[in-house]
């Protein structure tokens, strides 16, 4: 090291002359990423119920995932696949997410629209309906699907849980939308669908009567463990993921599932559920997504289980103010996902959805991924801002801006799909 350092080019002393002359930028890249304090007084004073300092976070001690209810430590994947992982899922199914229906039901998928030649020829779009029939009973919700149409063979596919709005194929096809950026990923190689969560379960504390589980649960109201929003949001990208089975020009052993917010805490739990799903993407899903829920920074367990009673098995909502005594946290939720890919995004002005929390949510999977024969991020620091971090199965990065999803997270989304479905 020492003697390269004597090897410097006048170029490079230059460069490092301008780099020191402005101070901000070296900082900005290359210390880890710390919250705003200016941000976190503000915060503070705003809403002076909810913790946004790192000081005052509680101490506590996370479940080890690779240890059983029982306190048998597991030691082999065998184990982990015979003995832990599908405990684990219970438990996350009794206490926080709600267990689905094994209730028989037929699918089918109806075409109403198409176009073969969106943004100049390069891909194929359609509008698909799925429709549920259970006895004489039928329920449905409308999906986007793009192919490209000159991939060399299948191609990966992204299946993004839109829980803002339906972007119905004309609309897709005609307005570009930085929150479900179809031509980016035709660009990149990549098929992509996706549907509107309050299609499948209207996303507000009354909504059931219309939505797929009232229609599983015949019009009978919901058990305390039954599933609920989130769970049932999930298991609809499940059912978007049969279609693109049905499709030869999707390779369907390289789908993604991605989402924002309560639909970041969608696609991670629907990547629990289903291990189809070779990907999640959480992007700002903060409480009861990637964050730890017993940091109880910004957004708690209190908070989100009465602001939003459907998206939660009611068993959640008994940990309010006692996270401690959670069986799980949300550390679980991605080695639940292990040995496939995790990336976890998280925003700097969003300290609602706590990113720190959010870090070391993905850093503590990693011995799940370790014991399973894959490499995934073990760095305590967090990135400086604006900067990726990849290692092997799990990717992380912090924006500037506040609670959003846009270009720039796509495209470290795709680079990092780039690394694992390509
Ligand atoms: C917030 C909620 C978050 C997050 C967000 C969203 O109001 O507190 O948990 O889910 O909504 O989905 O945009």
């Amino acid at each position: 090291m020492q003697r390269h350092s004597f090897l410097l080019t006048s170029a490079m002393l230059l460069a490092a002359m301008t780099f020191t002359a402005r101070p901000s930028i070296s900082q900005e890249a290359t210390s880890a990423w710390q919250a705003n304090p200016d941000l976190v007084e503000k915060l503070t004073k705003q809403r002076r119920e909810f913790n946004y300092v790192e000081s005052k976070v509680p101490t506590y001690t996370l479940p080890n995932p690779l240890v059983t209810r029982g306190g048998d430590l597991i030691r082999s994947p065998k184990e982990w696949n015979e003995r832990r992982r599908g405990e684990l899922l219970e438990l996350f199914r009794e206490q926080v997410y709600g267990r689905r229906p094994d209730t028989e039901y037929s699918l089918r998928f109806e075409q109403t629209a198409e176009t073969t030649r969106a943004f100049d020829g390069a891909a194929t779009g359609r509008e698909i309906k799925a429709i549920f029939e259970i006895d004489d009973r039928t329920f449905s919700f409308p999906f986007v699907v793009f192919v490209p149409n000159n991939a060399s063979g299948p191609t990966p596919a992204v299946i993004h849980i839109n829980n803002r709005y339906f972007v119905p194929l004309a609309t897709a096809v005609e307005k570009p939308d930085p929150f479900w950026p179809v031509e980016t990923f035709i660009e990149r190689g990549y098929a992509t669908a996706s549907f509107h969560t309050s299609h499948v379960d209207p996303d507000k504390k009354d909504g059931y009567p219309d939505g797929i589980r009232s229609f599983f649960a015949d019009g009978k109201p919901p058990e305390d463990t039954a599933w609920r929003s989130l769970s049932a949001w999930g298991w609809a990208a499940s059912r978007v993921l049969d279609h693109l089975q049905t499709i030869d020009s999707i390779d369907a052993s390289r789908v993604a599932v991605s989402g924002h917010s309560r639909g970041g805490k969608t696609s991670l739990w629907a990547a629990c559920e289903d291990e189809r799903f070779a990907i999640a993407y959480s992007n700002n899903s903060g409480c009861g997504g990637a964050a730890l829920s017993r940091r109880a920074y910004g957004e708690t367990v209190e908070r989100i289980t009465t602001s939003f009673p459907h998206w939660f098995c009611k068993p959640f909502s008994d940990y309010a103010g006692r996270e401690n005594d959670l069986p799980v946290d949300q550390h679980e939720v991605v080695a639940l996902i292990a040995p496939r890919g995790v990336y976890v995004a998280s925003a700097d002005e969003d300290l609602w959805a706590d990113p720190k929390g959010e870090y070391a949510s993905l850093v503590a999977a990693a011995p799940v991924f370790g014991l399973l024969g894959k490499d995934a991020i073990e760095t305590a620091t967090m990135p400086p801002l604006g900067q990726q971090r990849i290692k092997g199965q799990t990717g992380y990065h912090i924006r500037a801006g506040g609670h959003g999803l846009g270009e720039l997270d796509w495209d470290f989304f795709l680079d990092f799909a780039d690394t694992l479905l390509k």
